[in-house]
């Protein structure tokens, strides 16, 4: 695909491009100037969040630049409304346009993905996996539990059988990825209420080569044979094999959860297909809505018949009333995923990946894994003498935003750490083609090159005079030639 197919195909969904520039000018004119009747401080700082984003290098795996048709469906009366319970089932009265917005929202959703089922009521990522989670141990647990003991209903039961059914969801296993191979700290990881409502185990990746050893995975859930297999990723550079997942869950009687945050808009862009599809495989899958899906923040559950009961009940379950303004622009954004154009977009995510790798395998910079197949990479920043927290600064005060991420067996912790994950769905949204990302990676080579360590500090560092001006000035002219919402003025 050329760049410029790229850009056009690209910035002609949901009004990303000139063609929508004026409506939505005139729109957020009149928002701020309402806003700014009676907060300016907020007016003032909704204008400078624009003009940051618009002036710098946007390369957070996990961020993206949504159509002003998803953000303006945010701000409206949907907001003041209650509805706790699902479609048509409300524990409020006067809930028959949240009904149809969760109802078109799911639609989508389900058509989009080719899922039995669909809820889009999570407020967030670590929400629908919390949902996930509980779902699993009602379907799993507490529905045989009460099986067990002749019963319907929780509220059926006496204490003490309360109390021993109680113990028993309280004593289940969990195995994910653990957090510096890349897995997400909802996996299991110990500090997360994920890795506190379980007893848990995290498998890693092959140390020789950052891959995930699935013989080593099956070996793991053999011994510790686990409730719930969590399969996805927040920082890991490559393709999972989902099938393969699905037959280690079955052959030890485990949950196949699939968290596909990250990479969901690979799969609605069919770039992800046959067993890097989580969705067909996976008893259950949870999802962001704000990353590659490029949609409103917010949560995602996809789930098969089995499941689809206890999910369904997530609100009262675990969440408190749906965010029904944050559902309407989910509706629109997997609208907008429906479109032959979000196909492009997404098959340039993982082009303008490769052809960033690329940039920093020849300028000799060391990756995870040695390059990428998604849409990161993850550069071990050793080699420059810095810790991840020194080369965010550094890149930072260059107008370049990425974030500091752990690498398998990080020497820093998790805090400092010794990488930086860079993704490209938002510059991509931008319209950045292949040789704008290879001149990214010598960006970014640039600035580390010239920043030293300060003493033994893991956090201090020096940059050579003059970095940081030139690479923000070169950096400038391609965010010039790939413009933020082009033609939007407020
Ligand atoms: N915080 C998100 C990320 O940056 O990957 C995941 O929750």
């Amino acid at each position: 695909m050329t760049a410029e197919s790229t850009t056009s195909s690209v910035s002609s969904v949901g009004g990303l491009g000139a063609a929508y520039a004026d409506t939505a000018s005139e729109a957020y004119r009149a928002a701020l100037r309402v806003i700014e009747s009676v907060e300016p401080r907020i007016a003032d700082a909704t204008r400078k969040e624009l003009a940051d984003q618009r002036d710098s290098l946007k390369l957070i795996a996990s961020e993206n630049y949504a159509s002003p048709a998803v953000l303006l469906t945010m701000g409206t009366w949907f907001s003041d409304k209650y509805a706790e319970g699902t479609i048509g089932h409300r524990f409020y009265a006067a809930c028959q346009n949240v009904d149809t917005v969760e109802a078109v929202a799911t639609e989508h959703a389900r058509e989009l993905f080719g899922a039995p089922y669909a809820y889009a009521q999570p407020h967030s990522g670590i929400d629908a996996n919390l949902v996930a989670y509980w779902a699993i141990l009602a379907t799993k647990v507490e529905a045989p539990g009460l099986a067990e003991l002749g019963a319907k209903h929780v509220n059926d039961l006496s204490e003490a059988d309360w109390e021993t059914l109680r113990n028993k969801l309280g004593n289940q296993r969990l195995l994910g990825m653990s957090l510096d191979t890349g897995g997400h700290l909802t996996h299991g990881f110990r500090p997360n209420i994920s890795g506190k409502m379980f007893h848990q185990r995290q498998y890693g990746t092959n140390p020789e080569t950052g891959f995930v050893d699935y013989d080593a995975v099956a070996a793991l859930a053999r011994e510790f044979k686990p409730l719930v297999l969590v399969a996805g990723y927040s920082a890991y550079p490559r393709r999972i094999n989902f099938a393969k997942m699905r037959e280690i869950a079955d052959e030890v009687g485990a949950t196949l959860m699939v968290d596909m945050a990250h990479f969901a808009g690979l799969v609605a862009g069919k770039v992800f297909t046959g067993d890097e599809d989580p969705v067909p495989h996976a008893h259950v899958t949870t999802t962001t809505t704000h990353k590659s899906l490029r949609g409103p923040r917010g949560g995602l559950i996809l789930a098969t018949e089995e499941y689809a009961p206890a999910v369904d009940k997530g609100c009262p379950m675990v969440l408190g009333g749906p965010l029904s303004h944050v559902m309407a622009a989910k509706a629109v954004a997997l609208a907008e995923a429906r479109q032959p154009e979000f196909r492009a977009y997404a098959q340039s995510i993982a082009d303008n990946a490769q052809a960033l790798a690329d940039g920093f395998t020849k300028r000799d910079a060391g990756l995870v894994t040695g390059g990428t197949d998604n849409h990161l990479v993850l550069l071990d920043v050793t080699s420059f003498g810095l810790t991840g927290r020194q080369a965010e600064s550094a890149l930072l005060d260059s107008g370049i935003v990425t974030n500091r991420n752990a690498i398998p067996a990080d020497p820093n912790g998790a805090w400092y750490t010794s990488g930086i994950r860079l993704g490209t769905p938002a510059l991509t949204t931008r319209g950045f083609g292949a040789d704008d990302f290879d001149r990214v990676a010598e960006l970014v080579v640039e600035v580390l090159s010239n920043t030293q360590a300060e003493g033994t500090s893991k956090a201090k560092y020096k940059l050579a005079d003059g970095t940081a001006d030139r690479v923000h000035a070169a950096a400038g002219e391609l965010l010039a030639a790939n413009p933020l919402y082009p033609g939007l003025t407020l």
